[in-house]
């Protein structure tokens, strides 16, 4: 049997890089966001929705057939929170509901570092069993999807992991990042772990690759299959010297748990 693997937000910026690399020989990516996808109309192992994972009837029908989701759909950074409640809290209410109704097991959850941004990096190597500490909305909202996500696998037996993902870009793009960075690769890597890991029940692990100057545990990906093959400290002298006074480097968030961040959302009224 094919398997067919649903990506919400697929659009988006983990989105596209992960449609490559998870395109294998005869699995079908359905592949679903608001936004255009600008995937081949010839490919078979394609399917395009176009639809918003708030949308309950469309998310449904999306299900149909599949065996697993990779949930990445829902505002990436900062927004006013009536978008954050709307789009992230509701939005990944309704994936996994309607992943219920239809009879699919495994959810993979794409949570983020600002679900526990204000950790300080004083505490010591960060655990995958933290304690939520959001930096913003946003971090609020992962908080929110990974509480959604252990009640559907404790509630209805699905399978359900939440990875804490930290900075997934093709290459790091700060010096903050050379503690953080995701390679795609990696990223793809645990996506993979986390279709397959059998039984694996509710999770929560840290996406980072197994860099120099990580501070995040792994043992949780590596107990899934993960296996990292990449290391920011490649591009070191690219992004320059941390320094480690400056905010950025003091909690799990960096810059997110500065006033900035605050100030944007009291701008936009909120
Ligand atoms: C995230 O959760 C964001 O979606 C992403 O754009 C990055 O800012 C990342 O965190 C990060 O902390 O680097």
């Amino acid at each position: 049997m094919t398997a067919r693997i649903l990506i919400t937000g697929a659009a988006g910026g983990l989105g596209t890089l992960m449609r490559p690399r998870l395109a294998e020989g005869g699995r079908v990516l359905r592949l679903l966001d608001i936004a255009d996808i600008p995937a081949a109309a010839d490919d078979e192992s394609v399917e395009v929705v176009r639809a918003s994972v708030t949308d309950m009837a469309a998310m449904e029908e999306a299900m149909s057939g599949v065996d697993a989701v990779i949930h990445l759909g829902g505002h990436s950074l900062e927004v006013p929170w009536e978008q954050i409640l709307d789009v992230n809290v509701n939005g990944t209410h309704t994936v996994l509901e309607a992943a219920r109704r239809q009879g699919v097991t495994r959810v993979v959850l794409a949570s983020s570092n600002h679900a526990v941004g204000y950790v300080p990096k004083a505490d010591g190597e960060a655990g995958d069993d933290l304690f939520p500490r959001p930096d913003t909305y946003y971090g609020v909202s992962k908080v929110a999807m990974e509480a959604l996500g252990s009640l559907y696998a404790d509630r209805y037996g699905m399978d359900v992991i939440a990875i804490r993902i930290g900075s997934c870009f093709e290459k790091p793009r700060d010096a903050r990042m050379l503690s953080t960075w995701l390679s795609p690769d990696d990223a793809a890597r645990l996506f993979e772990a986390c279709l397959a890991a059998p039984s694996p029940g509710f999770r929560v692990v840290w996406g980072v690759s197994d860099n120099t100057r990580r501070w995040f545990s792994l043992d949780g990906a590596f107990a899934l299959g993960y296996e990292s093959k990449d290391d920011a400290e490649v591009f070191a002298s690219e992004v320059g010297t941390p320094d480690p006074t400056s905010p950025a480097e003091q909690r799990v968030g960096g810059v997110w748990c500065g006033p900035d961040f605050d100030t944007a959302v009291k701008e936009a009224g909120q």
